[in-house]
């Protein structure tokens, strides 16, 4: 039997003790990012599903701290103020005396965390005094023009001004000295770690990295990255790229902070070259995993999801909608638009492999592959409109002719008669359902895209497309929609948010060449649906250290690393057609084993490293304090889960061979059989 582990003593549970033990022993736990309560990209996302298991531990010992973003800020906090005497009340007043504004609340979050958000406005008056000590203690210049930098200036000195005025509060609420651990992310919170170091406050300080800056600059030209990290001349490169001094910012931060983690090992190994420091801990990013009481539920919510993604599909290949939508498959590639770090041009030229290769073998299968990437836009384009808007029209009449032919039939059955074949369908329906289908003509192919993308010529997915060919025409088994914007759900396309679009689809393709974690295959994996990743991911390598088998987990790992972009390119077009070659049965037995993995993503398991990471720099500052964190981290196995039966019932151990459709009975299979298949790649 195979074996997957997961390099962690004990989970986090054992400390989830609402902030008692934080309370007696004094201990206070701030985190600052630039994304907390501020919606802008992944590390939003780690705060935020961080926060149910940060309160569980903390309580409210724990506070998060960031910029005032109104637009995100109205609808996600509750503005309150804290009980009068705490020691954040007392830190609050003497800030705003200085004529700073704060906003207190809590977040309305899971775990529903306390929160102070700062305008920086309010301390843009200090902001030369602010660069002026920067460069006094560091030798570091911010340039007047760069605005993001200056406002990291402004929000740092806020931040560490608010956390020395806390300190002082809690020395004298509590006979206790205070313990204080005040963890940064990124290099636009970092300058507050900075202040707060040079200032020699007496706190403890973590700060992680979730990418550094001058490696998302590099990999994204045509640099050879992974086999030069050792190689680059680091202040000539920030320099070329003009980001000299938030690269100087990020390398003070990361050389300041008593502990020093990143997202990944792969990202651990550029820090150390980039940033010239090892990290002294590898803080992997989790979710906030909430599981189904029954397994099959996932598995409805993929059937419901699914419909309406059908329902898009539908109208948006009108007129060309000639295949089967019960042998259609959806596989998607979604994220920040930065073409070749998120491994958008390595898709679609296997994509276009892809369609050869199904081609080939005469499959009636027909994969529409969604790419969704902020683009700039100027709206739908009336095509997919029109597309959308015909086919609801069909639907409308024919559900008007169902209505009207029940009730002429029940009046028929009614009077004793039986109903002939012209009581059925009326000449007037036939004419209007005539008048639908001339309307489901169309002169031009089903576009590639739903909106009108600006720059189209200078587009790079489109670009691909183009030189790609693969422009949906009937022959094509792989269909190609680019939706050029983040999905919500009032979309008039879709109509679903994010989340539902990705249970409907069948594989998320991630083949990312710069991926310091990667939420979206993490998010699949949770979800339960299968999705392809690289070993230059973080969440790839992830996985490939901690289980044993992921492709039986429908976890893909594109090696993109050691091999060329030809054979990467080919290898992925290889794992998508086996993946089409699966019936219903084994992507419903793939799906179950996905969704097993959630667990080694919960913070409840990946919230330890975090723990640990504080618990280090706790004692590097208050050595009197017991080294509990030695204790921890103890590696254990965790046997691969067993075969089993997704919902209570009497399975039987063996079933016969599946049909060559398969069934959409997920209690009685036999995993362990097909999942043999599965690794032979399908049929
Ligand atoms: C889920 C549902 C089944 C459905 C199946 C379709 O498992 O519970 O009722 O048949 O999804 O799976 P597919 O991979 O074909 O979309
Ligand atoms: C970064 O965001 P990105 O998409 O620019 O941080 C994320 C959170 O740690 C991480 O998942 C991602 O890989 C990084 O690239």
């Amino acid at each position: 039997r195979r074996f997957y582990r997961v390099e962690s003593g004990q989970d986090l549970l054992a400390y989830m003790d609402k902030g008692e033990s934080a309370n007696l022993e004094n201990r206070w736990c701030f985190e600052t990012a630039w994304e907390a309560a501020n919606k802008v990209g992944g590390i939003y996302t780690v705060i935020r599903s961080k926060a149910f298991v940060s309160t569980e531990e903390m309580g409210e010992h724990y506070c998060l701290l960031g910029p005032y973003k109104e637009a995100c800020a109205r609808t996600e906090v509750e503005e309150l103020e804290f009980p009068t005497n705490s020691p954040f009340a007392v830190a609050v007043r003497n800030l705003r005396a200085q004529g700073y504004k704060l906003h207190t609340g809590t977040w309305l979050v899971d775990g529903n965390p306390q929160i102070i958000l700062f305008d920086i406005g309010s301390g843009a008056w200090r902001l030369d005094q602010f660069r002026h000590e920067l460069w006094e203690t560091c030798h570091l210049g911010i340039p007047h023009l760069d605005v993001e930098a200056n406002d990291a200036v402004i929000l740092g000195y806020m931040v560490a001004e608010f956390i020395a005025e806390f300190r002082k509060a809690a020395e004298e609420y509590s006979d206790i000295k205070p313990r204080v651990v005040a963890h940064f992310h990124e290099w636009q919170a970092g300058v507050g770690l900075i202040a707060l170091r040079t200032r020699h406050v007496e706190v403890a300080t973590v700060f992680t990295t979730h990418a550094t800056l001058l490696g998302r600059y590099l990999c994204a030209g045509s640099t050879d990255f992974y086999n030069n990290l050792g190689n680059f001349n680091v202040d000539e490169e920030a320099g070329k790229r003009q980001i000299y001094h938030r690269y100087c910012m990020e390398r003070a931060a990361t050389h300041l902070s008593h502990v020093f983690t990143t997202v990944s090992e792969v990202t651990g190994l550029e820090a150390e070259h980039l940033l010239k420091r090892k990290p002294d801990y590898i803080t992997p990013n989790g979710l906030n995993v909430k599981k189904f009481s029954a397994l099959h539920e996932f598995q409805n919510l993929h059937a419901v999801a699914k419909e309406k993604i059908n329902e898009f599909t539908r109208g948006h290949f009108y007129g060309h909608y000639d295949f089967d939508l019960d042998k259609t498959l959806y596989f998607f590639i979604a994220g920040r638009y930065e073409f070749g770090n998120k491994g958008a041009d390595v898709f679609i030229e296997s994509l276009a492999r892809l369609n050869h290769y199904l081609k080939a073998a005469n499959s009636d299968t027909t994969v529409v592959a969604f790419l969704i990437f902020p683009a700039k836009t100027n709206n739908f384009n009336v095509e997919s409109l029109r597309g959308a808007a015909v086919t609801k029209s069909l639907r409308d009449t024919i559900n008007q002719i169902q209505h009207n032919l029940g009730k002429r039939l029940y009046e028929i059955c009614l009077q004793g008669k039986v109903p002939g074949s012209n009581d059925l369908l009326l000449k007037e329906d036939t004419v209007k359902l005539k008048r639908c289908i001339y309307a489901l003509q169309r002169d031009g192919l089903p576009p590639v895209t739903t909106h009108n993308v600006i720059d189209d010529w200078n587009d790079p997915v489109l670009n691909s497309i183009r030189r790609c060919q693969m422009f949906n025409t009937v022959n094509d088994r792989v269909k190609v929609v680019f939706h050029p914007e983040f999905l919500s759900s009032t979309n008039p396309l879709f109509g679903l948010d994010y989340e539902e679009f990705v249970r409907g689809c069948h594989l998320g393709v991630f083949p990312s060449y710069y991926e310091p974690w990667g939420y979206t295959p993490a998010e699949c994996t949770v979800m339960g649906i299968p999705s392809i990743t690289t070993n230059l991911s973080g969440f790839g390598c992830f996985m490939q250290e901690h289980v044993a088998d992921p492709m039986s987990y429908g976890i893909y790992i594109v090696d993109r690393r050691y091999i060329s972009l030809e054979s990467t390119i080919r290898q992925l077009a290889q794992y998508m057609f086996d993946f089409s070659r699966l019936n219903r049965r084994q992507r419903i037995i793939q799906r179950n084993r996905t969704e097993r993995l959630s667990d080694l993503l919960d913070w409840r398991n990946l919230g330890i490293y975090y723990r640990q990471a504080r618990m280090r720099a706790l004692k590097s500052v208050y050595p009197e304090m017991e080294e509990e964190g030695e204790g921890m981290g103890g590696r254990f196995n965790y046997p691969r889960p067993i075969s089993e039966p997704p919902s209570p019932s009497s399975s039987r151990m063996t079933t016969p061979a599946p049909s060559e459709h398969g069934s959409d009975d997920e209690d009685e299979v036999d995993e362990e059989k097909e999942l043999q298949e599965l690794a032979h790649g399908g049929n």
